[in-house]
C-alpha cells in the first residue's frame, strides 16, 4: 500500500520531535540546575523542528549535539585587593561556544548574579545572533559575579587588571574577542585593554572591541544595540503599516542599550514615557529627558530615582517590574533576562501593547512569548533584535585590521542596513518554514542554518 503525503509528513515529525526531544533530555541531564541555559537550549530546539522535517541531513550529523555543547568551558580565579587592603577573590568565566564561521565573540558581563548558567545561555545565544549579522563571528561569552557598584576607580581597575591576567591567555583578535555588556563599559574595556597590551608586548586593538575613541574604538559602538534595537522594530512595524512616529514607548533599564533605544525612538517621533533600573522604574508622560538619564547613568553612576529630583512633575515607582503595567504602544525590554513573565504579559497585552523588541537578551520567558505570538503582538526577538551591538563590533574589528576608521554615518548606514537585513532574512525563513509572522522561529532557523552549513563543511570537530 503507497504511503500519503500526509502520512510521511507525520513520519517526518514524529522522527524528529523524538530527536529533538532525546537530545534536550540528555542536555537537561548533562547540565542540572542551568535553568537559564536550559531556556535558552529548548527555544532553539522547538524552532529548529521544521528544519528537521525538511532537512534530516541535520539530524545525520549530530549537528545539534556538538552545537548545544560548548566547545570550552574557562573557570578562574580572581583575586584582588580592595580600599582597605582586604583580599578578595571572585569567579571568572568565558565559554567558546562554537567557531565555526569565525573568533568567538561576544560580551563580559560583571554582576553579582553571573554563573555558568547564564554565561552558557548568552554564549549560546551568541552563536546564532552573530551568524544572524552575515559576519564571520562565532559565539562566546564571559563575566564574573563581581559587583561593580559602589566600587571605587582603583577597585574597578584592579579587579579588571587581574581579570584579563587571566582570560588574555584565551584570547586574541583571531582567536576570541571579548566587548562590553552589563557593567562593563568604556572604562572596563579600557582597563581591561590596557592590560592586555602590557602582558602581550604588542598592540593588538582587534582583541577587544567597544574601546574608546582615542585607541581603536569605532564610532557608533556605544549606540549600536539600542539604534539597531529600534531600526529592527521600525521595519517590523512598517511592515504592518506601523511606525514610532506618535507612539508611546517603554523601555526597561537605563544602561547603555536603554539609552540609545530612547534616544532613537524618540529621534523617530515616538514619547518615551518610562525607563528603569534594578530598584524601580520613572514615569515621564512627557517624554523622558535623556541628558538628565544620561548625565545620572553614564557620568554619575547614580540611580534613576534621583530623575524626580530635576524633574519633580516625573513619578518614581519602587520594583522595577512594575514598569510592565504602565501603557503603551511598544515595549522594549533592554534590561536583563527574564524580565517579562507570563503575568507583565498579559498587562502588556490587555493595556493594548502592539510590538515587543527584546533589546535585552532573553527578557521574556518562553511562556511569555508564547502567549506575545498567541496574541499576534508583534514580536522581535533578542537574538535578531539586539545583533546590532555585536555586528557594530565585528565593524570595529574590520577597523582595526585596516587600520583606519569609518565616520559616524558611514557606520550608521551599515548598520542600518544589517538590521534590516536580519528583519528579512528572519521573515523569509520563518515563512519557508511554515511559521509566518513567527520572528522567533524564523531567526532562529536563520542563524542556526548558517552556522549548521559551517559545521557540516567541517566535519566532526
Ligand atoms: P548596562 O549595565 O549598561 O545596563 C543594564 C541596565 O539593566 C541597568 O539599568 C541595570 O540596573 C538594569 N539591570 C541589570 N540587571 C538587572 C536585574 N537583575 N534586574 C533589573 N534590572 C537590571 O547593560 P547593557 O545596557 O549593556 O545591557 C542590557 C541588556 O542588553 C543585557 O541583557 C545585555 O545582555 C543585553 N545586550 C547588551 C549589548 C551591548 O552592546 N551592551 C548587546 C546586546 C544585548 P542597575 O543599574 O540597577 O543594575
Ligand atoms: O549580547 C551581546 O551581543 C553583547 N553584549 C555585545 C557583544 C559584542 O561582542 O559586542
Amino acid at each position: 500500500m503507497k504511503t500519503s503525503e500526509s502520512e510521511i509528513i507525520h513520519i517526518q515529525q514524529h522522527a524528529a520531535e523524538k530527536y529533538v526531544n532525546d537530545i534536550y533530555e540528555t542536555i537537561k541531564q548533562r547540565n542540572p540546575n542551568e535553568n537559564e541555559f536550559l531556556q535558552a537550549v529548548k527555544e532553539i530546539l522547538d524552532s529548529l523542528l521544521p528544519v528537521f522535517m525538511k532537512h534530516p541531513k541535520y539530524m545525520e550529523n549530530g549537528i545539534l549535539e556538538r552545537i548545544t555543547e560548548p566547545e570550552r568551558l574557562i573557570i578562574f580565579r580572581v583575586p584582588w585587593v580592595d580600599d582597605n587592603g582586604k583580599v578578595r577573590v571572585n569567579r571568572g568565566f568565558r565559554v567558546q561556544f562554537n567557531s565555526s564561521i569565525g573568533p568567538y565573540k561576544g560580551g563580559l558581563r560583571f554582576h553579582p548574579t553571573v554563573n555558568a548558567s547564564i554565561i552558557k545561555f548568552l554564549g549560546f545565544e551568541q552563536i546564532f545572533k552573530n551568524a544572524l549579522t552575515g559576519l564571520p563571528i562565532g559565539g562566546g561569552k564571559g563575566g564574573s559575579d563581581f559587583d561593580p557598584k559602589g566600587k571605587s576607580d582603583g577597585e574597578i581597575m584592579r579587579f579588571c587588571q587581574s581579570f584579563m591576567t587571566e582570560l588574555c591567555n584565551y584570547i586574541g583578535p583571531d582567536v576570541d574577542v571579548p566587548a562590553g555588556d552589563i557593567g562593563v563599559s568604556a572604562r572596563e574595556i579600557g582597563y581591561l585593554f590596557g592590560q592586555y597590551k602590557r602582558i602581550r608586548g604588542g598592540y593588538q586593538a582587534g582583541v577587544i572591541t567597544g574601546k574608546g575613541l582615542a585607541y581603536g574604538g569605532s564610532l557608533t559602538r556605544k549606540e549600536a544595540t539600542g539604534y539597531g534595537t529600534v531600526y529592527f522594530v521600525e521595519e517590523m512595524l512598517n511592515n504592518s503599516g506601523l511606525t514610532f512616529k506618535g507612539s508611546t514607548v517603554v523601555v526597561s533599564g537605563s544602561g547603555n542599550v536603554s539609552i540609545y533605544a530612547i534616544e532613537k525612538a524618540a529621534q523617530l517621533g515616538a514619547t518615551v514615557v518610562a525607563c528603569s533600573d534594578s530598584n524601580g522604574y520613572i514615569y515621564d508622560p512627557l517624554g523622558i529627558n535623556l541628558s538628565t538619564v544620561k548625565r545620572l547613568k553614564e557620568v554619575e553612576r547614580k540611580r534613576i530615582k534621583e530623575y524626580i529630583n530635576v524633574h519633580p512633575h516625573a513619578k518614581y515607582v519602587e520594583g522595577c517590574s512594575n514598569i510592565w503595567a504602565i501603557p503603551c504602544d511598544i515595549a522594549l525590554p533592554c534590561a536583563t533576562q527574564n524580565e517579562i513573565d507570563i503575568n507583565s504579559a498579559k498587562l502588556l497585552i490587555e493595556n493594548g501593547v502592539k510590538a515587543i523588541g527584546e533589546g535585552a537578551n532573553m527578557p521574556s520567558t518562553l511562556e511569555a512569548i508564547e502567549l506575545f505570538l498567541q496574541q499576534k503582538v508583534l514580536f522581535g526577538p533578542g537574538k535578531a533584535v539586539n545583533a546590532g551591538g555585536v555586528a557594530v563590533s565585528a565593524l570595529e574589528m574590520s577597523q582595526n585590521s585596516m587600520r583606519l576608521s569609518w565616520t559616524f554615518e558611514e557606520v550608521d548606514e551599515k548598520l542600518k542596513e544589517i538590521m534590516k537585513n536580519i528583519y528579512q532574512k528572519s521573515v523569509k525563513c520563518s515563512e519557508e518554514f511554515g511559521h509566518p509572522n513567527n520572528l522567533v522561529v524564523g531567526a532562529n532557523i536563520a542563524g542556526f542554518l548558517t552556522v549548521a552549513e559551517a559545521m557540516l563543511a567541517h566535519g566532526i570537530i
